[in-house]
Parts: C-alpha cells; structure tokens; sequence
C-alpha cells in the first residue's frame, strides 16, 4: 500500500527490445522525486494493448500496470478520450463524436483505474489524478474511499460552459471532478469556465497551476552543425509538434509560403512526430500538411535546397535541443492548446537572449511568455506579421522569458499543486 498515487492514462515507460525503459518526460521528471520521497506508485496503461503484467519497477519508480484491450484502445481512448473529448475541449477545431458505446467504454475504463488505485492506495493516502482520460476516477474513488485526499490536473483546455454543455454526459463528468479536493488548470480562463457550469454554492477547491519543463532536460547541443546541415541559411525557423490538428502545422506552412512570396529568404525545418494516426481526422492533417511542403518546396525550392526540411517522426531530447538553439525563429500556432510546452523548452535553450519565438494567442503558454511576438492562427497574415516581427527581434524579450522559464520550472509546477492539496 502507498501513501502517494499517481494516476495517468500512460505509465511513463516503453518497451524497447524488450525491456521496459522509462520514457523522458517532464511529468514523469517532477513527479519522480515526490514519488521516491513519498515511497509513491504509479498506476497507468504500459501502451501495449491485451498484456496483462504484474507491477514493477523501472528508473526507481513502482510502476502497477492497468490493462486495455483492443476495444479499449478503441472505443475509450481513440474514440471517447481523442474523437469526443479531445476536440470538444479544444473548441471544435473538428466536430466531437457523441456515441453511447464509447461512453459506456470510457466508464468501464475509469472503473478499472478506479479499482486499482483502491487496492494500492493506504489509508489516507494522496491520489493525483492525471488528465481528460481520467474524468470519472475522483469520483468512482471518492464513494469507496473517503479517507482519500483526491487532486485532478488537467493538462489540456476545459472549454467555455456553451461548449461543454453539448456533452451528452455532461453531468457524470461534472458531478465526478466535484468529488475531488482540488481540480487544477493550465490557465485562469479553464478555471473560470469549469466554474461558470457550477452552482454558486459549489463547494468544489479550483485553481490554476500553469505546467512547465525541466530546463536542465533539454541543452543548446550543437546549433552550429544543425544549421550547417540545412546550408546554413540567412534566417532559420522551426516548427515541433505532434502532428495534431490542434497545432496549426499547416497555417504556419501557408504565413511561411507568404513570408517567401513576398521576396524574403528563409528555410523553415518542421519536425513532426506521428500521434493517433488510425483516426481519420489525423491522417487529413498529415495529407494537408505533406500536400503544403511539397507545393512550397515546388515553388521555392532548387534541387539540393529545399526550403522546407520535414520530416515525420520523433528526434530525441539532445537533438532537439541543438534544433532549438538553432532556430532563429520558433513557430508555435495552435488552435488551442493547454499550454505547449514547446514554447518553453525553446526559451529554456536561449539564454543569451539570442532567437525569437512567434506563440499562437490560443496557447496557454501565451499568458507567461507574453514577451514572444503572439499571433492568431485563425488569420495566416497575423501569424506573417508576427514572423516579420520576429525576423529582427529584441533580445530584451528573451531574456526576459528565459528568465520566467527557468525560476518556474516543473519541480515548483508539482510542488505548488502538492502543496495546496
Ligand atoms: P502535447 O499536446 O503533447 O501535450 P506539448 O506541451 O507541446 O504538447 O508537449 C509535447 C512534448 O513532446 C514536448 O516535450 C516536446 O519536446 C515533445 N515533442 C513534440 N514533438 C516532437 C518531435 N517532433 N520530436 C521530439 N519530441 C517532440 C499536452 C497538452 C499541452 C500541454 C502538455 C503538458 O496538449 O498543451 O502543455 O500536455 O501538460
């Protein structure tokens, strides 16, 4: 039995050849210690569907292993967590899915999370719930566990209440985060809209806890080689993301098109790395995007220089930081997001002030980093404005962000939610 339980959909491990190793991540870098600490576990799905494993440890961490099986990877976390969920919290960038047999799914999911933090969890004991694919656990915990104290993060938006209200379960989903003692969001106007779909005598503890990274994970590396291998061009950008509908990967490619349209040189590099490509709205975004590199290319290109450098897969942490540091310019305009942790990581490898970073409005990192040059997605020449910004930037501004990245890093992020647990 453990005095401290994280739970999220994902252990923060893989299997690679074989052996389980833990997966870099900031969640997992501040939560690590606290869970040394408080002799902690964490319960979550191991990312292989129909394995059942028994629990154990990997990079010092109790790891208690929840199964899923095909159609639950299929109807819980493809369809109601990413189909339903996922877009109806990002303001419906696409239209969200309502049907009764994921629901049911995504209920008898929760249920099993639930199960198993009960068995691990001491009397007593502090659970931290993790996230949109968790919703119904505070509540499935609290009726068998009063002694429990029970907080929620959620890492992405929580939509305005006229949104929200379209869910079909809106009430379940409701009435189980109010069992929690404290509900965090990445920015005031989630708290503000979680509590606008409140009664006014709601007893339910809110606040907003903006997550950050780990600056000594990701290092300046080697820019010099980066921008050697792309012919080091006059003025470099860079794009990182998830290929996510959300992210806005092809209005940066179109402000990128107009930047050179209007007889500008530049060489963008954008790494994108796959995510949930059986759902059909993912492979659209990657059609799209793929279709713009090339057309760009096309035009601006010559044979031996393209102007667009993308490629379709995850670079490691130490590489990604010699791209960072390279970039003249960092493009960061989504739709929405909860925060973008992008964003901070490109500051974290500027600290000389060197480098500018053009940050969608939409983004939760914008009410930190308001010193980047802040663009609305929705108006390509806004997000062509910002770059032009951008292109002769003041380092004022980047030391001034560097410096709010690095004094309010993940380990204050964890504390500062612990603490008010
Ligand atoms: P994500 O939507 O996944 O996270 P983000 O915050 O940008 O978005 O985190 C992505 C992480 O993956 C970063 O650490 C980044 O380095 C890494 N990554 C992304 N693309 C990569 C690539 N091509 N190669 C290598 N690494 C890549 C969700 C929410 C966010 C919120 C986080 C944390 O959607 O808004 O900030 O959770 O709460």
């Amino acid at each position: 039995m453990y005095d401290f339980v994280v739970v999220a959909n994902r252990l923060p491990v893989d299997r690679v050849g074989g052996r389980w190793q833990a997966s870099p991540g900031g969640l997992v870098a501040a939560l690590a210690p606290v869970l040394r600490a408080r002799g902690g576990c964490w319960v979550g799905w191991p990312g292989e569907t129909n394995t059942s494993l028994a629990p154990f440890s990997a990079g010092g961490i109790e790891l208690v292993p929840v199964p899923l099986d095909e159609a639950d990877y299929t109807d819980f976390y493809e369809g109601f967590s990413n189909s339903t969920l996922w877009p109806l919290y990002h303001d419906l960038i696409v239209a969200p899915q309502y049907h009764q047999a994921w629901w049911e799914r995504y209920v008898a999911v929760n249920e099993r999370f639930a199960l198993s933090v009960e068995k691990q969890a001491a009397h007593g004991a502090t659970v931290w719930v993790q996230d949109y694919q968790l919703q119904l656990v505070p509540g499935l915990l609290r009726e068998r566990r009063p002694d429990l104290k029970i907080g929620f993060f959620l890492h992405i938006p929580f939509p305005s209440p006229d949104l929200f209200r379209q869910l079909p379960w809106r009430e379940e989903i409701l009435s189980s985060l109010q069992a929690c003692d404290l509900i965090g969001f990445q920015r005031g106007t989630d708290e503000q809209n979680f509590r606008g779909l409140l009664p006014a005598d709601a007893r339910v503890r809110t606040g907003t806890f903006p997550i950050s990274i780990d600056p000594d994970a990701v290092a300046p590396g080697d820019p010099a080689r980066v921008r050697e291998l792309v012919g080091n061009p006059e003025l470099l950008m860079l794009g990182v993301d998830r290929m996510d509908y959300t992210k806005g990967i092809l209005q940066r490619l179109l402000a990128f098109e107009r930047f050179l349209e209007a007889g500008h040189q530049a060489t963008l590099i954008q790494l994108a790395t796959p995510s949930r490509e059986r759902i059909e709205h993912y492979r659209e975004t990657r059609r799209e995007v793929e279709a713009a590199v090339g057309r760009i290319n096309g035009r601006f290109g010559s044979v031996g220089r393209p102007v667009i450098h993308y490629v379709h897969h995850g670079v490691g942490k130490e590489e990604l930081g010699s791209y960072y540091a390279a970039a003249d310019i960092m493009l960061v305009t989504p739709f929405k997001d909860g925060m973008n942790l992008v964003a901070k990581e490109y500051v974290a490898c500027h600290p000389d002030g060197s480098g500018a970073l053009v940050l969608s409005e939409f983004a939760g990192a914008a009410v930190e980093l308001d010193q980047a040059y802040l663009c609305n997605p929705f108006d390509v020449d806004s997000i062509v404005r910002a770059i032009e910004a951008a292109a002769d930037p003041d380092p004022q501004r980047m030391r001034t962000m560097y410096e709010w990245v690095t004094t309010h890093d993940v380990d204050a992020w964890a504390a500062s939610f612990l603490e008010a647990l």
